[in-house]
């Protein structure tokens, strides 16, 4: 009968560790393995789609852990979706809310997967489904975050003459404000011509905001990302006013109202955006609606997806009508190991949006079972 070909007949997860080619620190957090809830979704007609959920040490950079992720998918997302349509997009989105509130990465997993499948099932792109092709490449910055300037300064060069990324982000934050601009100073002085954008991830206070901002544009430092905590929107309101840098809101909005406050108090002037945060790939073109009203320009953010995550990421981004700051889905290639059997393209500084039915991905079987998580 019509739709029964993409009626959803499984939602399977697993847990998979890729370990990370270095070590990647934060300020709050730092990982040398990546975990990630892998879904996968079988339909009526036997397609299969996949989608994956990123978290970064555990329920740290947001309160999602992977076995949370994997619990409420198993026992609350998946029960709420088997048997409906596919293509339902966005009641099943209206589904999954209803079965699990906030568990946004878990979501945004489960909705990938069913984007994925359902354009192999059609033939179609998922992009296309989401609106059609605004752009096929996206350019993308690197980010050094082991610490360890020499280290850095080493990477950001081989990416450099790889013509792979020219624009790094230089993670802030773990350690105090004065070594972190000593750090800074030399990685910035050792890449003449690169862009460089700081994440502090919530590292600072307003005053050590204030006091090093002019240290930071002598620098030349294009983009400041979440300088202070999530909540404290009057302090960091006074902050972006004084910057001559543009303040970029990431952990401070993950929904739609969290985004409208930020703008209301003039909180920054970037916002990234995340599958994690916005919990699906259609309210992720929302928040982007909604950051546009308020003149905020977007950035694609990412948590160290595999090219699973990323294609999900791309495939969104790639209809945006605008994304003036490119993207951040170096992910790919800092696990040890990708998931999938046709990696994503980083050419000429630019990441390449995988076009194809779906996703545009080829899962990586042996890649998976040797990774999953065992017991
Ligand atoms: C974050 O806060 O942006 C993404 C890239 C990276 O280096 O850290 C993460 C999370
Ligand atoms: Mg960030």
């Amino acid at each position: 009968a019509p739709g029964r070909r993409q009626s959803i007949a499984a939602v399977e997860t697993v847990i998979v560790d890729v370990p990370t080619t270095r070590r990647h620190r934060l300020s709050n957090t730092e990982i040398s393995a990546q975990s990630y809830v892998i879904v996968r979704v079988v339909l009526g007609d036997g397609t299969e789609g996949w989608g994956e959920a990123a978290t970064l040490g555990g329920p740290r950079w947001a309160e999602e852990s992977v076995e949370a992720i994997r619990a409420n998918i198993d026992g609350y997302i998946a029960p709420a979706i088997l048997g409906r349509s596919a293509l339902e997009f966005e009641a099943n989105g209206l589904r999954m809310t209803r079965a699990a509130s906030r568990n946004n990465a878990a979501r945004a997993a489960v909705e990938a997967a069913l984007f994925d499948a359902a354009g192999h099932s059609l033939g179609l792109p998922a992009s296309t489904l989401l609106g059609g092709v605004v752009r096929d490449r996206i350019e993308v910055l690197w980010a050094l975050a082991s610490g360890d300037a020499d280290q850095e300064i080493d990477e950001a060069r081989r990416k450099l003459a790889a013509r792979e990324h020219r624009r790094f982000k230089i993670k802030l934050g773990f350690h105090s404000p004065a070594d972190d601009m000593a750090r800074l100073t030399r990685i910035v002085e050792a890449l003449p011509g690169c862009e460089i954008v700081c994440d502090v991830n919530q590292g600072w206070t307003e005053a050590t905001a204030i006091r090093y901002l002019p240290r930071l544009q002598d620098l030349g430092v294009v983009l400041i990302e979440q300088p202070l905590r999530p909540g404290l929107l009057a302090a960091t309101a006074r902050v972006a006013a004084r910057s001559p840098i543009p303040i970029m809101i990431d952990e401070a909005a993950f929904t739609g109202p969290e985004l409208v406050a930020n703008g209301m108090a003039a909180a920054g002037s970037v916002y990234s955006l995340k599958l994690v945060k916005s919990g699906g790939l259609m309210e992720l073109k929302r928040a982007a609606g909604i950051a546009q009203a308020f003149g905020i320009e977007l950035y694609g953010g990412c948590l160290l997806e595999t090219s699973v995550g990323a294609a999900a990421h791309l495939a969104a981004f790639s209809t945006l009508p605008a994304l003036e700051w490119g993207c951040e889905h170096f992910g790919p290639r800092i696990v040890r190991t990708d998931l999938v059997r046709n990696p994503i393209v980083f050419r000429d500084f630019h990441v390449h949006c995988p076009a194809g039915p779906g996703l545009g991905i080829a899962i990586d079987r042996d890649a998976l079972a040797t990774l999953a998580r065992k017991g």
